[in-house]
C-alpha cells in the first residue's frame, strides 16, 4: 500500500515524513520527486506474540509513503501543477493533505496568510480539475470508439465516465459518488484522485495547541461537505523530540498534551481510509503481521502470504489474538473451544492468528 503526502509548499510534509521514517534524515534532493519511505506499521499485539514465541524473526507489516513536493507559486502568482506532478501522486492508494497551521515568519506561506481551510479547498478544486480534464477527454474518446467497436466494456464505460463527469461537474469529489462493485472495478485503472480514500492532516505548532478543537470544528463548519478524517499533529515538536527513546519522547508530547504520535495517527487513518485489517502469523522462525482488506476470505488472505497458499488451500486453523493471550497456548485454546478450523469462506477479523494447510 502507497500513501502519498501532499499539500503547498511549506506545510510540514518532510517534517513529517522524518518523524515517520523512523530512521535516517532525508531531504528533498529534486524538486520534483517524492522521497519514498517504507514505514513499519507498529503493531503492539506483534510484539507481544514475538515476545510469546521468541522467532528468529518478527515482520512488522509495512506501508509506502511518499512525500511529495509542495505545490508554489509560478511568477504569474499562480500554483503550479505539472503533470508530472498529478501523475506521480495517482499512483498512490490514499492522499492525506497536509495542511499548515503553524505561523512562522522565517517560513512564508505561498499564499501569504495561514488559513487552512483555503488550502484544504484549493486542494480539492485542484484534484478535481484535473479529473474533469481526464474525463472529458476519456468521453471524447469513447464515444468515437462505442460507434466502432463491438466491445461490452467500452459500451458499459461510457455512461460511468458520463455519470463520473456530471458528479465532477458539480464541484464534488468522486469519493462522495455511489458507486456500486463493478463500477470501482471499472473504474480502478483510471487512478481518478477524487475518487481515492483521502484524510486531511493539520500541522500546529507548539503556539496553537490549545486552538486544535476550534480548528477542527471550523474546518467541520465551513466545508460540511468534506466528510474525510480530519486529524491534528505537531510535525516540529515530534521532529524534535525523535531523536529521545520512546519513554522520553512518550512524556516529552505528555507535557505538551499530545496523546498520540503522528505516526499511529497517520498509520491508523491509512489503515481506515482504505478499509485495511491485520492478521498474523506465527511461530519459531517468524512471527508477522500481515496487512488485507477487510472482509477478506480465509483463502484470500492465503493468498498474500503466497500464491500457492491461495490455489492450495485446504483450512485455515484460526485463534484471534485475544483469545490466544487469555488462555496462553494454542492446546488450552483448543480446550477452551476458541481455536477453529475455518473453510475458504472465513471472514478473516482485525487480530486472527493464522495457520494456513494446504496441499
Ligand atoms: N515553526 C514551525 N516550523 C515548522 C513546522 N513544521 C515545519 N516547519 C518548518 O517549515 C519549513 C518547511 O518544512 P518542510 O517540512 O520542509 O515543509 P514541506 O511541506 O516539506 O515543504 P516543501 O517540500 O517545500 O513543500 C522547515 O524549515 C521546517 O522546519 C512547525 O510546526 N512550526
Ligand atoms: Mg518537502
Amino acid at each position: 500500500m502507497q500513501i502519498g503526502l501532499v499539500g503547498l509548499q511549506s506545510s510540514g510534509k518532510t517534517t513529517l515524513f522524518n518523524t515517520l521514517s523512523q530512521g535516517s534524515l532525508k531531504t528533498q534532493s529534486s524538486r520534483e520527486e517524492a522521497l519514498i519511505e517504507v514505514v513499519k506499521v507498529p503493531d503492539e499485539r506483534l510484539d507481544k506474540l514475538t515476545s510469546i514465541f521468541n522467532p528468529k524473526k518478527k515482520v512488522n507489516a509495512t506501508i509506502e509513503v511518499f512525500d511529495f513536493p509542495g505545490l508554489k507559486m509560478s511568477d504569474d502568482n499562480k500554483v503550479k501543477i505539472t503533470n508530472q506532478f498529478m501523475n506521480s501522486v495517482r499512483n498512490n492508494d490514499a492522499l492525506f493533505y497536509i495542511i499548515r497551521q503553524f505561523k512562522d515568519d522565517a517560513v512564508p506561506h505561498p499564499m501569504t496568510t495561514i488559513d487552512p481551510v483555503r488550502d484544504i479547498e484549493f486542494l480539492e478544486t485542484e484534484f478535481l480539475f484535473s479529473d474533469l480534464s481526464f474525463l472529458e477527454n476519456r468521453i471524447e474518446k469513447l464515444k468515437k470508439e462505442v460507434l466502432k467497436s463491438k466491445d461490452e466494456k467500452i459500451k458499459r464505460e461510457l455512461p460511468l465516465i458520463e455519470k463520473c463527469f456530471a458528479h465532477a461537474e458539480k464541484e464534488l469529489p468522486l469519493r462522495t459518488l455511489a458507486l456500486d462493485e463493478n463500477e470501482l472495478k471499472l473504474l480502478s485503472g483510471y487512478q481518478l484522485l477524487t475518487l481515492k480514500p483521502l484524510a486531511v492532516a493539520i500541522n500546529f505548532d507548539e503556539n496553537s495547541i490549545n486552538k486544535v478543537d476550534d480548528v477542527l470544528r471550523e474546518i467541520k463548519n465551513k466545508l460540511p461537505k468534506l466528510n474525510v478524517p480530519v486529524i491534528p499533529f505537531f510535525a516540529k515538536i515530534e521532529f524534535e523530540m525523535s531523536a529521545l527513546d520512546d519513554k522520553d519522547r512518550l512524556s516529552f508530547m505528555a507535557g505538551y498534551g499530545i496523546k498520540e504520535s503522528a505516526l499511529n495517527k497517520i498509520l491508523k487513518t491509512s489503515y481506515e481510509i482504505l478499509g485495511l485489517q491485520s492478521f498474523f502469523t506465527v511461530g519459531e522462525d517468524e512471527c508477522r503481521a500481515w496487512t488485507i482488506k477487510k472482509n477478506f476470505t480465509a483463502q484470500q488472505a492465503a493468498g498474500v502470504i503466497h500464491t500457492d497458499f491461495y490455489n492450495k488451500f485446504i483450512r485455515a486453523e484460526v485463534v484471534h489474538y485475544e483469545d490466544f493471550i487469555k488462555y496462553g497456548s494454542f492446546n488450552k485454546c483448543k480446550e477452551a473451544g476458541v481455536w477453529r478450523l475455518e473453510g475458504k469462506e472465513y471472514i478473516v477479523k482485525d487480530g486472527d492468528i493464522l495457520n494456513i494447510r494446504h496441499n
